[in-house]
């Protein structure tokens, strides 16, 4: 699926967009199943296991931030995990063994979807190596006008930057205090069934979707078999095998020296970024509440 010069692209600048990593069907699949599994939002009154909701959600109007584990929820996430397209690709940019690290929608809704502030993964959860990256399957096109992840080219050469407020994690980066060009961000654009990859430290958010267009992208975060979370050990084995998705699994972790910054003390608002990412108090992107609030008295 893609050159080398494909993989030198992502090695300089920590980032890479590939088209037509899925079918039509397969897309229209993962469709259908966001669409069921967003119906199961009404009612719903609060964020639980399986959903993250808008601020402006209700049990009767249902608005769907993010589906927390699609690959649990429903089984078409976990097969196109595994689809050959994909994991041809993976194997250039991480390792031929890749375990699934974790999985969600952000749906990013039409109008209102929300922004995610400026971050590095890396600062959620660093490995014993950082062969390591987030996939966004495009379920839509990514346009410059429905919020598209960005990303700060070569960031993932640089520091692990404070995630912390107050002293707790709080996932995101104040844009005041470090010392990043955000005017140099690319935006990851693509037609539904492409796929971005983004290296586990490069800088990235994303902006409010003010468009009339959703903006679902379904993130696979996948790393090399050899690279253990630093965070702990597994709590159930045969469940964290059974997110190897690729090659063979190992017991001897490749330590590579990289920047690390632990996420602790834990968040004060958990459960997602968007909950971590709540008490910011410096925000890079703005959240326009007239925007939502036009869009609701239009609908
Ligand atoms: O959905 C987005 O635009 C950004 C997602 C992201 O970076 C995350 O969920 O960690």
């Amino acid at each position: 699926m893609i050159a080398e010069r494909d993989v030198e692209f992502y090695r300089e600048h920590g980032y890479l967009v590939v088209e037509n990593v899925f079918t039509a069907d397969e897309v229209a699949a993962m469709r259908a199943a966001l669409t069921e599994l967003v119906a199961g939002a009404a009612g719903v009154i609060a964020n639980d296991k399986v959903y993250d909701l808008e601020p402006s959600h209700t049990p009767e109007a249902p608005r769907v931030r993010r589906i927390k584990n699609p690959v649990k929820a429903h089984s078409v996430f976990g097969a196109m995990a595994r689809r050959p397209a994909l994991i041809s690709v993976l194997s250039k940019l991480v390792s031929p063994s890749l375990r699934l690290h974790g999985d969600k929608i952000n749906i990013k809704a039409a109008h209102y979807g929300s922004p995610v502030e400026w971050h590095q993964d890396w600062a959620f959860y660093p490995h014993t190596n950082d062969d390591v990256l987030a996939v966004g399957v495009l379920l839509d096109d990514a346009t410059p006008e429905n919020g598209p992840l960005m990303v700060i080219p070569g960031s993932h050469k640089g520091p692990t930057w404070s995630h912390h407020v107050d002293g707790r994690f709080a996932g995101a980066m104040d844009p005041a205090a470090c010392n990043v060009d955000f005017d140099s961000a690319v935006s990851l654009l693509g037609k539904a069934g492409g796929c971005t990859f983004h290296h586990v430290r490069a800088i990235h958010g994303s902006a409010q979707n003010t468009s009339g267009k959703d903006r679902p992208l379904l993130l696979y975060q996948i790393a090399a078999a050899d690279a253990w979370d630093l965070r702990g050990m597994p709590a159930d084995w045969d469940e964290h095998n059974s997110r190897l998705i690729a090659g063979e699994p190992t017991l001897e972790p490749r330590v590579v020296p990289a920047p690390i910054r632990l996420p602790y003390p834990p968040p004060l608002k958990d459960g997602s970024i968007y909950e971590n990412q709540s008490v910011v108090k410096n925000r890079f992107f703005a959240f326009d509440p007239k925007t939502a609030a036009a869009s609701d008295a239009a609908e």
